[in-house]
């Protein structure tokens, strides 16, 4: 192709991009959990004093944890990601992993606030979701998965 054309096609792929950005295309639902969530740690002591709750989230085949919005997660629909957050690959099984890390003490309100506990052991399913972009089609579509743990005292 020609100079003219090539600069015409990157002119349309700037435009669409801009646009996608200033009207958030709709995202979309997929069918089925298409996130593997490892919550760490596996049992939660709700009365020791650590800051964060990890939680290493990976896509499945043909999604890029690259392209997730980490300013959309959510875990359990409400709490929002501390700033940290790194790509990796922590249990190297070669797909790549996000790690994003919550308040711990926003996690322990909201168990104790949602949860009845029976004695002081309980079993508790944390749910992340989040929006992931497809590029280069401008589609974004939401993930969500979760990791059951256990929690401890009271
Ligand atoms: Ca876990
Ligand atoms: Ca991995």
């Amino acid at each position: 192709m020609d100079r003219k054309t090539a600069s015409g096609i990157m002119l349309t792929v700037l435009l669409l991009s801009i646009l996608a950005l200033a009207f958030h295309i709709p995202s979309v639902k997929a069918e089925g959990p298409i996130a593997t969530i490892e919550v760490n740690p596996d049992t939660l002591n709700l009365k020791s004093n650590g800051k964060w709750i990890t939680c290493y989230i990976e896509l499945r085949e043909n999604l890029e944890v690259k392209q997730i919005y980490v300013s959309t997660i959510r875990l359990n629909g409400t709490i929002l990601v501390a700033r940290l957050f790194e790509l990796g690959d922590y249990d190297d099984d070669a797909v790549p992993d996000l790690m994003v890390k919550f308040s711990r003490t926003e996690v322990t309100n909201c168990i104790l606030e949602n949860y009845r506990m029976v004695g002081r052991l309980g079993e508790v399913t944390l749910t992340v979701t989040g929006e992931v972009g497809m590029l280069p089609y401008f589609l974004i579509l939401t993930f969500e998965g979760s990791d059951t743990i256990r929690v401890m005292g009271k």
